[in-house]
């Protein structure tokens, strides 16, 4: 066993009096890759001291849980920094569609790229967020559109996770856009969709599937025929909701009790309800909300007199949210959307761990995964404080310096 010391644990343990669960002078035991005990290095039991071959002095550091970066679109081809330059030189988003870009542009770009250069330029932005103390990440496909592609996207995120020290989660997006051979025939394509899915999560490619339903992507009649397939897999089910209109996507989710709905800035009273009673996570993406100069807030004040966890999340994508820092999230949710900055930490561990489905992660607790981070802050709220900066000393990912 391993003892780490000399460190303020911010345990972000939901039962904790303290704010951050924070424990000053604090102790961690760790077993293999687990966490077999943490609190005041005072009160470590002697015996399990004595079992500690090995320590790490965190030379005051603060501690958290490594941090989940629960909703990513990171393997994809290409970028869209070209429309971003030509719309800031005045083009419409409709002269950029018919170029041929927009969405449609980044599924070209997927489709053509082979595993390998796919892979290469995911690795880049997996980098980036692994720099900043992230240990579980999921990503979801929704590129490809087509079964060989989808696959090649879904087994370039697991490759990923095999390749780093990094637990990926994988989401099937194929209801995300519609593919050009579908141009018109939404209903047809989401059959296609229908038929892909039972053979990617056979070939164990899927941990969840998700959907885009929105005016300008599948209807919730659409999006239920998708989530009605993933259940008879056993697949749990996620959202991208209420983003630009109030469709009653987060309603439909959460009554096939679905791990989380996203967006959410045109959430209704009786969409938070709804996931409220079914325990549905809501996933704040505050890089979207400003790539696209959103106004419309998401309901914050609702989503917590409803007792809904928040989580937040990066959204990287290279449309809405070109983003590979978790960090400046933290920032955004709490400057744009009014988080406290326990919130924004709550939504990059316990609660984003719970949008995922993960019940060992997120609190750093006896027991849990023993991935964390050592941060050069005095106090948890720097993490939410700080802008571009980027204070993480060490990770360390189950049980071992990464
Ligand atoms: N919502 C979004 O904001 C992104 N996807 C989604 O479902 C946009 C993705 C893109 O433009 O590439
Ligand atoms: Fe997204």
């Amino acid at each position: 066993m391993k003892l780490w010391t000399h460190c303020t644990a911010a345990t972000m343990q939901a039962q904790a009096a303290e704010s951050y669960g924070l424990v000053n002078d604090a102790a961690l035991v760790v077993d293999g890759a687990h966490l077999r005990w943490v609190g005041p290095r005072s009160a470590l039991p002697a015996e399990l001291a004595q079992q500690c071959l090995e320590t790490h002095d965190c030379c005051g550091a603060l501690v958290t849980p490594g941090l989940i970066d629960c909703h990513t679109h990171l393997v994809y081809g290409g970028d869209r920094a070209h429309e971003f330059e030509l719309r800031l030189n005045g083009a419409s988003y409709e002269d950029i569609a018919k170029r041929g870009g927009g969405i449609a542009s980044t599924v070209q770009a997927t489709r053509s790229a082979t595993p390998e250069q796919l892979k290469a330029q995911s690795t880049v932005r997996l980098k980036q967020l692994l720099s900043e103390g992230v240990t579980t990440l999921e990503i979801k496909s929704g590129y490809g559109l087509a079964l060989e592609p989808e696959r090649k996207m879904l087994q370039v995120a697991r490759a990923l996770g095999q390749q780093f020290a990094v637990d990926v989660r994988t989401t099937f997006l194929g209801a995300h856009a519609l593919p050009p051979e579908f141009a018109g025939q939404p209903d047809a394509y989401v059959g296609e969709v229908l038929r892909i899915l039972p053979a990617l999560c056979a070939e164990g490619l899927v941990d969840a599937v998700d959907g885009f339903c929105e005016r300008i992507a599948f209807s919730p009649a659409q999006i239920r025929r998708v989530f009605e397939t993933a259940s008879a897999l056993g697949l749990p089910v996620k959202l991208h909701a209420e983003q630009l209109s109030d469709s009653g996507g987060a309603a439909l989710a959460a009554g096939f009790n679905a791990l989380s709905c996203d967006h959410l800035e045109w959430l209704s009273e009786a969409g938070a309800q709804a996931m409220s009673k079914a325990g549905t996570v809501a996933v704040l993406l505050p890089g979207a909300f400003y790539f696209l100069r959103e106004t419309k807030l998401p309901p914050v004040e609702l989503l917590r007199s409803q007792g809904v966890p928040i989580a937040i999340a990066t959204d990287c994508n290279p449309g809405s949210s070109p983003c590979t820092s978790l960090l400046l999230m933290l920032n955004m949710a709490c400057t744009l959307f009014r988080l406290t900055p326990e919130e924004a930490l709550a939504g990059v561990t316990r609660h984003a761990a719970k949008a995922l489905g993960l019940t060992d992660r997120g609190e750093l607790a006896a027991g849990n995964r023993a991935d964390f981070v050592l941060w050069n802050v005095k106090h948890p709220a720097q993490l939410s404080y700080g802008l571009g900066a980027n204070p993480c000393i060490q990770t360390v990912y189950q049980g071992e310096p990464r």
